[in-house]
């Protein structure tokens, strides 16, 4: 009797396991059917890319996409979207004669909008909503007016606000008028834009040195004075530094043509870029919008923790001008526990000028090889030679 009734009851229970494990299957295979067939999620990346990190973290989002002007933008300006802009044939003469003024087609960069479109280039995708803030600091001697202007511009209309501290214009002794009370009077408007004056001329490093000094941001994004960043060119950057401090990040660097201002909207792998092969693309599964992990920087473009930034020592205010301080910094990140990484999902636009518009206070050759000297004597031991 007991044990039938034992049996009546355990029947009931595999009865409803059995059943429930029926519905279960068939959800299942409902889920799975859906998952072959339905249609493809337009950000499936990115939502894999965003589930590891959800976890214990803030929200994501999508990268935003902003581009704010004041005025809408003519289609027909010149260089507008990063068009080839032309030299019409009467000026010329105009433009071959201002082209030391920079090393560039400055007649032309003239003529450009200082707010103008560029083709989105970057793999999308997502970050975190809380982010840390950035000071972007802007140091130069004599760049030409619509330069610097493009350069400010693109980082206050393509940068979500909350994420922009300031930009800190450091400017180092300019010899140029315009650069003065022109500016300064042009900056008054632009209520995040500070400028900070040396009265003596001390080279980028220096320069920068001062500039990170005073900058609030809890990041310190160090830009060329002659860019194009592109939409969604900052969270990207910060992202990276926010899951780690001890990362520093470039941006992917493309080409601004010095002749024609076309935006080449490429990843330029001259310089000492070196491609990753389509075996070790393929080996490692390497996807457009991973990080790349980098052993030294080409310096121009990067963002840093700022707190990181000074237990590395900073720069060596030793260094003069220009030259050995990307090895420099980049020795120091590795050797204390950080990584150099280059975004692709980060884009600035830079001109790559054949000469330096300004002057080297002694030899530029002669400076730069002291500076590289002094870093291999300071950092590579045995390796130097
Ligand atoms: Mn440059």
């Amino acid at each position: 009797m007991k044990i039938r009734k034992y049996f009546r009851g355990s029947g009931r229970v595999l009865a409803f396991v059995f059943i429930a494990s029926v519905i279960w299957l068939l959800f299942d295979m409902a889920a799975l059917r859906l998952s072959m067939t339905g249609e493809p999620k337009p950000n499936q990346a990115l939502d894999s890319l965003a589930k590891p990190v959800l976890a214990g973290r803030s929200r994501v989002h999508k990268v935003y996409a902003l581009d704010v002007t004041s005025a809408p933008r003519d289609p027909k300006a010149v260089g507008q979207n990063g068009k080839v802009a032309l030299v019409p044939s009467d000026k010329q003469a105009e433009s071959k004669s201002r082209w030391a003024e920079g090393h560039f087609n400055v007649f032309l960069s003239d003529q450009i909008p200082l707010d103008r479109a560029i083709p989105d280039t970057r793999p999308k995708t997502v970050v975190h909503n809380d982010l840390p803030s950035t000071s972007v600091i802007f140091c130069f001697v004599d760049e030409v007016w619509s330069t610097l202007l493009r350069s400010v511009h693109s980082v206050l209309n393509r940068s979500p606000p909350h994420l922009l501290e300031e930009i800190i214009l450091v400017d180092d002794c300019s010899t140029k008028a315009y650069l003065g009370k022109q500016l300064d009077e042009y900056m008054k408007k632009l209520p995040k834009v500070r400028i900070i004056r040396l009265k003596e001329r001390q080279g980028l490093i220096r320069a920068r040195l001062e500039g990170a000094a005073v900058a609030k941001g809890k990041v310190l994004t160090f830009l060329d004075s002659h860019v194009e960043c592109n939409v969604g060119w900052l969270e990207p950057l910060l992202e990276r530094v926010y899951l780690d401090r001890k990362k520093v990040v470039c941006p992917v660097i493309e080409v601004i043509s010095s002749t024609d201002m076309r935006g080449v909207f490429t990843w330029p792998l001259g310089f000492a870029w070196n491609t990753l092969s389509e075996e070790q693309i393929k080996k490692d599964k390497v996807n457009v919008s991973d990080p790349l992990r980098c052993p030294v920087m080409a310096g121009g473009l990067f963002s840093i923790d700022k707190s990181y930034f000074y237990e590395l020592g900073a720069y060596d205010p030793g260094l003069d001008v220009w030259g050995g301080e990307n090895m420099e910094i980049s020795f120091k990140i590795w050797m204390c526990g950080g990584e150099i990484e280059i975004i692709p999902c980060s884009r600035v636009g830079h001109i790559f000028r054949g000469e330096n518009p300004y002057k080297f206070p002694k030899n530029r050759q002669k400076t730069i090889q002291r500076n590289q000297a002094r870093v291999a004597e300071v950092w590579l031991d045995e390796y130097k030679e």
